[in-house]
């Protein structure tokens, strides 16, 4: 079982509202039907989720947002998964898409819900799930990142691989020479501040705080350049890859 995050600045141009990047959609998915495991998706807000949570001042604390926010939010996800479905359809796939709100019960996952997704993925769907804006209870909602949502899966599926395709080819040693860290292992903890001002989850610094807890969590981590799909079925294959691997902690 692989799991992957297609991060929201790789499917979509976070310079322009609610624009998805269809050709790197396209070639993206094409590298998904060459994976011959179960795979399962989830999608990262971009200029979609993320563009109108900034709108509407939302967040993910938990917070009695603007109810007329949260609804822009929810749509503007579903308008992105419909882009990506749809490509998976073209290229000869079988999505099965969900809402978060599937698995989810405010701020807790149902583990029974995401044991039936990994049965879906067995069954020969590709199940596909985003970062949307959810119910918290009591007036309140929050936004729910993606890559929380990839702790979470991983956390019951136990997947053989997970992946974030990123807008980069990594983590970087440092942001100037754009050094590659190739490998991140035995729980150092890589710290990055975040600076972005289009993404009210976190960012990279979410992206390492999610990878790091699921490769303490046993499995293995890569993160990859998702404007060059190759690097990302050579990270499925084990091949000789491009990117930054998080070890999974075999003790656990
Ligand atoms: O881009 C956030 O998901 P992420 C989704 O994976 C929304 O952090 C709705 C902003």
């Amino acid at each position: 079982m692989i799991l992957i995050k297609l991060g929201g600045s790789v499917i979509t141009d976070k310079t322009k509202p609610l624009f998805a990047k269809t050709d790197t959609i396209n070639k993206l998915v094409e590298s998904i039907t060459r994976i011959d495991e179960p795979t399962i998706i989830v999608c990262g807000g971009g200029s979609y989720g993320h563009y109108w949570s900034v709108k509407y001042d939302m967040h993910t604390k938990e917070k009695p947002y603007d109810t007329h926010g949260v609804s822009t939010v929810k749509n503007s996800m579903i308008d992105l998964n419909t882009i990506i479905v749809n490509s998976m359809l073209k290229h000869g796939l079988d999505p099965y898409s969900f809402p978060p709100v599937g698995f989810m019960s405010g701020q807790t996952p149902i583990t029974e819900k995401i044991t039936e997704i990994k049965d879906i993925a067995d069954a020969g769907f590709v199940p596909v799930t985003y970062g949307d804006a959810l119910w918290w209870g009591g007036q309140k909602t929050y936004i729910l990142s993606g890559d929380k949502i990839m702790t979470h899966l991983a956390h019951t599926i136990r997947p053989r691989l997970c992946i974030f395709a990123l807008n980069e080819d990594g983590m970087y040693a440092d942001i100037k020479s754009k050094r590659l860290i190739r490998q991140v292992g035995d729980y150092e903890h890589p710290t990055f501040t975040h600076s972005e001002k289009t993404d009210v989850t976190g960012g990279m610094a979410r992206k390492v705080q999610e990878a790091t807890k699921i490769a303490k969590d046993g499995i293995d981590v890569f993160l990859v350049n998702g404007n060059k799909p190759k690097r990302l079925e050579e990270a499925v294959k084990d091949k000789i890859f491009e990117g930054t691997l998080f070890r999974g902690n075999r003790d656990v």
